[in-house]
C-alpha cells in the first residue's frame, strides 16, 4: 500500500493504483471521456488532468501512478480551465444535435458538459459532414457523433480480437472507420455490438426497428406475437432506474401486453426446446462417429465469427436453429396450424439483448416456413424506450404471466442468457438421458463464472464428456487454435460471441464508463440469471411439459425428420 493526499485528504491505495483510481477511494470524482477500465486507458481525451506536486505539467490521472508521498490536486484553476478547453475543442468539433439523438440523456458526453458548467463554446471547429453508415442490419455509425475517443477500437480489437473499426487521416480528418472508410457491412464485423457498449455518445448505436414494430401493431391484419430472451428479464429494469440485477420478468411482459401484442412468449421455451434437439445431436455425434467437438450454434456473433475466420470448424456447429429462430418456427407451423392463423398474417418479434441477432433473421436460410420464422428484433434498450414512447409507467407495472405453452420453460433455458448456461442446461439433460438416472446436483459450478476459458468434465456412465466454454470471440478464437493444433480435445464446446454471454450483449442497457469502475454488469446480472434459476420449480429441459407435448403431439421425437426441416440449419463457408 501507498500513501498519497489528494485534496487535502490522506488514503491509503494498493501500490500500483493510478492516481484516477486512489481518486475514487477517497470519493473525489475526476471527470473522464475516453477511460474505459481495462479496455481503453490511454490518457488521451486529457479530461481528467490533475496536478501532481512537482510534475511540471498537468498529468492525465487514468495513466499516471501514484508514489509513496504522492500530493494531488483534482479541482485548482488550472485544472478546470485546462478540462473545460478540451471538452470545448471536442464540441466544436461534435455534431450536437442532442434532443434527437438516441444518447439524449445517457450521453457521457452530454453530462460532463453540463458537469463542467460549459455554456458557451468559444470554438467553431471545421467540421466534415460525414455520411452515416447504415448499410448493415444490425449497426448504425455516425462519424459526425464520434469524439475519437477510441473505446469502440480498443474493445473491437483487443476484447473481441477481432480490430475491423480503426483510426486513420490526422488533425482534423481524423476518423475512426473500418479501413478505406469502408462500411461495417462490407468488412468482417459480427455485429456483436461490443462498439456500441464502448461508446459515450451517440456515435455507434443498433439500427432502429421501433417504427416498423409500431407498424405491426397497428395493423389489424397481422396477429403479432413477441418472445423474449432469457437476459433481458434482468437488465430491462435498468432503463427505469432499477437497480442492476432487478429481475422484471412480471413487469416486461405486462408492458407487452400493454404495447399491444397479441401474444407474450418467452424465448426460453425455444432454449428447451434446444436442448432437446443439441443434447440428442451430441449424443448421436458420440455415438455414431460425428464430427466431434460438437460446438453452440446459438450465439450469431459468433457464427458470424467462425465463418468469416475460422471455417473449418463449420462442420462442428451444432446444425441446431438458436432458441429464438426455433420458437419462431414453430409459432408459423404448429402454433398457426392449432389456431387456424394463417402464418404469412403473424408477425413475430424477439426482444434480444444482441445485435447480431438482427442480422440473424435476415438470413436467407432460416425460414422453415418460407416466410421468415423472426420478423424483428428489438434490443432490451429499444424496448425500453417504446415503453417510454407509450407512456407506460414500468416500475408500478403489476407482475404477469406469459402466455400458455410457449411461455411455459424451466431454469435451464433461463440460464442461457450467462456464460456457461447453456453447456449447464444441456448436461444437466444429456446426463439424465444417457445414464437413465436422476441429477442430483443441477448446478455445474465449473462451467459458471468469468474465467475466459472454462473446462469441465461430466461423467455419463462409460463415457466422460470433456467440455469446454468461451465467451467474446478473443477467447474463443485462444481455444480454437489449441484445439485445431491439438493441444486440447473436447466432445462439447459452448461458444458465445459477447464477453459473458448474452447478459453483456450488445443491446442491453449501456453501463457508463465510471459505474463500470465498480460495478461488473457481466457478473451481476449473471447472479440475476442463477437466482432465477434456483427459484423455478422445474430445472431441466426435459421436463418442460408443454415441450413434451410438443413431440407428443407434432415432432415426434428429437432429430425427426420435422424437427430437423423446422429446428436446424446448415453453414456454407
Ligand atoms: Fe441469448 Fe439465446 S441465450 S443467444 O444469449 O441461445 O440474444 O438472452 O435469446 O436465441 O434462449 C441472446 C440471451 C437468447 C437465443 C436463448
Ligand atoms: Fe467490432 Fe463487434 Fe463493433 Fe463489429 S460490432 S465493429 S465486430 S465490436
Amino acid at each position: 500500500m501507498v500513501k498519497v493526499t489528494i485534496d487535502g485528504i490522506q488514503v491509503e491505495v494498493p501500490k500500483g493504483s493510478t492516481v484516477l483510481e486512489a481518486a475514487r477511494l477517497a470519493n473525489i470524482d475526476i471527470p473522464t471521456l475516453c477511460y474505459l477500465k481495462g479496455i481503453n486507458e490511454i490518457g488521451a481525451c486529457r479530461m481528467c488532468v490533475v496536478e501532481v506536486k512537482g510534475a511540471r505539467a498537468l498529468q492525465a490521472a487514468c495513466v499516471y501512478p501514484v508514489s509513496d508521498g504522492m500530493e494531488i490536486r483534482t479541482n485548482t484553476p488550472a485544472v478546470r480551465e485546462a478540462r473545460r478547453v478540451n471538452l470545448e475543442f471536442i464540441l466544436s468539433n461534435h455534431d450536437r444535435s442532442c434532443l434527437t439523438c438516441v444518447r439524449n440523456q445517457n450521453c457521457e458526453l452530454q453530462e460532463l458538459a453540463q458537469k463542467l458548467g460549459v455554456n458557451k463554446i468559444r470554438f467553431e471547429g471545421e467540421r466534415i459532414d460525414y455520411p452515416i453508415d447504415d448499410f448493415s442490419p444490425a449497426i448504425v455509425r455516425d462519424p459526425n457523433k464520434c469524439i475519437l475517443c477510441r473505446r469502440c477500437v480498443s474493445v473491437c480489437r483487443n476484447v473481441q480480437g477481432i480490430g475491423v473499426i480503426g483510426v486513420s487521416e490526422r488533425g482534423f480528418d481524423t476518423i475512426v472507420s473500418p479501413e478505406f472508410g469502408m462500411s461495417l457491412n462490407d468488412v468482417p464485423c459480427i455485429y456483436c455490438g461490443q462498439c456500441i457498449e464502448a461508446c459515450p455518445v451517440g456515435a455507434l448505436r443498433e439500427k432502429d426497428d421501433t417504427e416498423r414494430i409500431w407498424d405491426a401493431l397497428n395493423n389489424p391484419d397481422l396477429h403479432v406475437v413477441v418472445q423474449t430472451a432469457p437476459a433481458v428479464r434482468v437488465a430491462l429494469g435498468e432503463e427505469f432506474g432499477m437497480e442492476m440485477g432487478t429481475i422484471v420478468k412480471g413487469k416486461m411482459v405486462a408492458a407487452l401486453r400493454r404495447l399491444g401484442f397479441d401474444k407474450v412468449f418467452d424465448t426460453d421455451f425455444g432454449a428447451d426446446l434446444t436442448i432437446m434437439e443439441e443434447g440428442t445431436e451430441l449424443l448421436n455425434r458420440i455415438k455414431n462417429g460425428g464430427k466431434l467437438p460438437l460446438i453452440t450454434s446459438c450465439s450469431p456473433g459468433w457464427v458470424k465469427y467462425c465463418e468469416h475466420y475460422f471455417p473449418e470448424f463449420l462442420d462442428n456447429l451444432s446444425t441446431c436453429k438458436s432458441p429464438h429462430q426455433m420458437l419462431g418456427a414453430m409459432i408459423k407451423s404448429y402454433y398457426a396450424e392449432k389456431n387456424g392463423i394463417d402464418p404469412s398474417k403473424i408477425f413475430v418479434v424477439s426482444v434480444m439483448p444482441c445485435t447480431a441477432k438482427k442480422f440473424e433473421v435476415t438470413r436467407p436460410e432460416l425460414r422453415a416456413t418460407g416466410y421468415p420464422d423472426v420478423d424483428a428484433v428489438l434490443t432490451t434498450r429499444e424496448l425500453a424506450r417504446m415503453i417510454k414512447q407509450a407512456g407506460i409507467d414500468f416500475v408500478n407495472l403489476p407482475d404477469e404471466e406469459f402466455d400458455p405453452f410457449f411461455g411455459d420453460s424451466t431454469g435451464a433455458g433461463v440460464i442461457f442468457g450467462a456464460t456457461g448456461g447453456v453447456m449447464e442446461a444441456a448436461l444437466r439433460t444429456v446426463a439424465e438421458i444417457a445414464t437413465g438416472k436422476p441429477l442430483d446436483n443441477v448446478e455445474i459450478m465449473e462451467v459458471r463464472g468469468l474465467e475466459g476459458v472454462k473446462e469441465a468434465e461430466i461423467s455419463l456412465g462409460d463415457i466422460t464428456i470433456k467440455a469446454a466454454v468461451a465467451h467474446g470471440t478473443a477467447n474463443a478464437k485462444a481455444l480454437l487454435e489449441k484445439v485445431k493444433s491439438g493441444e486440447k480435445e473436447y466432445h462439447f464446446i459452448e461458444i458465445m460471441g459477447c464477453p459473458g454471454g448474452c447478459v453483456n450483449g450488445g443491446g442491453q442497457p449501456i453501463v457508463k464508463a465510471k459505474d463500470r469502475m465498480d460495478v461488473d454488469s457481466r457478473q451481476v446480472r449473471a447472479a440475476a440469471i442463477y437466482r432465477e434459476d434456483r427459484n423455478l420449480p422445474l430445472r431441466k429441459s426435459h421436463e418442460n411439459p408443454s415441450i413434451k407435448r410438443l413431440y407428443e403431439e407434432y415432432l415426434g421425437h428429437p432429430n425427426s425428420h420435422k424437427a430437423h426441416q423446422l429446428l436446424h440449419t446448415h453453414y456454407v463457408p
